[in-house]
C-alpha cells in the first residue's frame, strides 16, 4: 500500500473507525518499510540483501521445491509454501502436533531426494507424548495445501520433560540416507549413553528403518540409529562439496562447536568441551580433550548460537568458493568460514546491521543465499512480533 493509498483510504472513513484503521495503516506502512531491500559491503563486495518474505513467525527451516517455490516451517507448528515473490500460502494441512514450548516446535524440512517422482517432504518437530517431548521425524506427500499421508518415521528415545536442545536438523547424503540431528534435551550425561538418542546423530533410511552398517548395530547396549554421539544441540548439519558431514551444536558459554561428523564417533559432551557450563562451573573436569573423543574443528567463543549451516556451492559468489556459512541466533550474524585443508582460516561476520538471530541459512539452486531470521529476542520468547523474514543475498 502507498502512502497515497493510505491517505485515501483514512479520508474515505467516518471518524469513529479512524483510530483503528490508522493503526492498521501504520502498520502497513511500517511492514513496508521494513520488507525494503539494503545493500551491505562484504570481502566478496556489495550484496543486495532483499526481503523475500515478512511477517514469519520462528521461521527455522527451509526447503526449495523444484519450480522456483519454497517450504519454510515456523516453530508453533506451521509449514507454508512461499512464492519467489514472497505470496506465503496459509499454514499447510497434515501437520502432526508439535510441542511448541521454549525451544520446541516445528524444526527444519526436507525434500526428499526423488521429491520430483514421489512428491515426499520431510519434517522434523518436537512430539509431544509420555514423558514429555523428543525430536521426531514425519513424511508426507505435499499437495496443494496439504500434507497427505503422513507418517511418523522416527521418533527420540526417551520422550523428556523440559522445552530445550532438540536438534532438528535433517540432511540427505548422496546414497539416500536421512540424517537427524537430536539435542540432549539437557539432561548431559545421557549424550556419552548409547542406549538412548540424547544428544545423538543418527541415520536411517527414509522410511525410518535401520542401514545395517551403521556403526552400533549388532551392540546389545545401543541404538542402531546413532551414527555419532557425545552432542550437546546440534542445529547445523550439512554436507561439503566433497561429501563428508559437518555439523555445528550449541556448547556451553564460550563453546560452541563445529564438528566433523565421523561414523561411531564421540563428540565429547559433557566430559569434554570448550567454555564453562552457564552457571560458571567447568564442564566434567574442565578438560578440552581426552583420548577417544574427537575435538571441534573450530569453537566459538563468545558463543554466536549456531543454527543452519550451507556450504556454499551456487556460481553467483565465486568469491564464496570453499566458504562455508554459519547462522547465529545468540550472535545476531551470518558467519561466513573460509576453509582449507579442514581447518578454518578466516572468519567474516555478516549482515550484524540488520541487529537480528539467524535461525537458518542455505543457498539456492540459483547460487543466492537464502537466510531466515529469527526476530524473537532469545530463544525462549514466545509472543514477539511475528517481524522474522526469509532474505535473499545476490552479488550487488
Ligand atoms: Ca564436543
Amino acid at each position: 500500500m502507498t502512502s497515497k493509498e493510505v491517505h485515501d483510504l483514512l479520508r474515505l472513513t467516518r471518524r469513529e473507525e479512524l483510530g483503528v484503521l490508522a493503526a492498521a495503516a501504520l502498520m502497513l506502512m511500517s511492514q513496508s518499510c521494513v520488507a525494503e531491500d539494503t545493500t551491505i559491503d562484504t570481502k566478496a563486495g556489495t550484496i543486495k540483501v532483499e526481503t523475500i518474505a515478512h511477517g514469519l513467525e520462528n521461521p527455522w527451516g527451509l526447503a526449495f521445491l523444484p519450480d522456483d517455490r519454497m517450504l519454510v516451517t515456523e516453530r508453533p507448528g506451521r509449514l507454508r509454501i512461499v512464492t519467489k515473490d514472497g505470496t506465503m500460502s496459509g499454514p499447510l494441512k497434515g501437520v502432526p502436533e508439535v510441542f511448541a514450548e521454549g525451544q520446541g516446535g516445528l524444526f527444519d524440512v526436507k525434500l526428499d531426494p526423488d521429491f520430483a517422482t514421489n512428491r515426499l517432504v520431510y519434517i522434523a518437530y518436537s512430539e509431544p507424548g509420555d514423558g514429555g517431548a523428543g525430536t521426531a521425524v514425519a513424511r508426507g506427500k505435499l499437495g496443494t495445501d496439504s500434507l497427505d499421508a503422513v507418517e511418523v518415521i522416527f521418533r527420540q528415545h526417551p520422550k523428556v520433560d523440559g522445552p530445550n536442545h532438540f536438534g532438528g536438523r535433517l540432511v540427505f547424503a548422496t546414497d539416500g540416507k536421512l540424517f537427524v540431528s537430536l539435542g540432549e534435551r539437557f539432561t548431559f550425561t545421557p549424550a556419552q549413553d548409547l542406549s538412548n538418542d540424547l544428544g545423538k546423530v543418527v541415520r536411517i533410511n527414509p522410511d525410518g528403518s535401520v542401514p545395517k552398517d551403521n556403526p552400533f548395530v549388532g551392540h546389545v547396549e545401543a541404538r542402531p540409529e546413532i551414527w555419532t554421539y557425545g552432542h550437546r544441540n546440534p542445529q547445523g548439519l550439512a554436507f561439503d562439496p566433497r561429501g563428508r558431514l559437518w555439523e555445528t551444536e550449541h556448547g556451553p558459554r564460550g563453546g560452541d562447536e563445529l564438528n566433523i561428523i565421523e561414523k561411531g564417533k564421540n563428540y565429547g559432551w559433557p566430559v569434554v568441551a570448550h567454555g564453562i557450563d552457564y552457571p560458571g562451573t567447568p564442564i566434567g573436569d574442565g578438560s578440552t580433550h581426552k583420548e577417544g573423543m574427537e575435538e571441534p574443528v573450530y569453537y566459538w567463543d563468545p558463543v554466536i548460537a549456531p543454527s543452519g549451516l550451507a556450504f556454499y556451492t551456487g556460481n553467483l559468489f565465486p568469491q564464496w568458493k570453499n566458504s562455508v556459512f554459519v547462522g547465529g541466533l545468540r550472535g545476531m550474524v551470518l558467519v561466513r568460514l573460509t576453509i582449507a585443508n579442514d581447518k578454518v582460516v578466516s572468519e567474516e561476520p555478516l549482515l550484524t546491521e540488520l541487529n537480528t538471530r539467524i535461525r537458518d541459512v542455505r543457498v539456492g539452486p540459483d547460487g543466492a543465499v537464502y537466510v531466515l531470521t529469527d526476530s524473537g529476542t532469545s530463544s525462549m520468547s514466545y509472543g514477539t512480533p511475528l517481524a522474522s523474514k526469509l532474505l535473499k543475498l545476490t552479488p550487488k
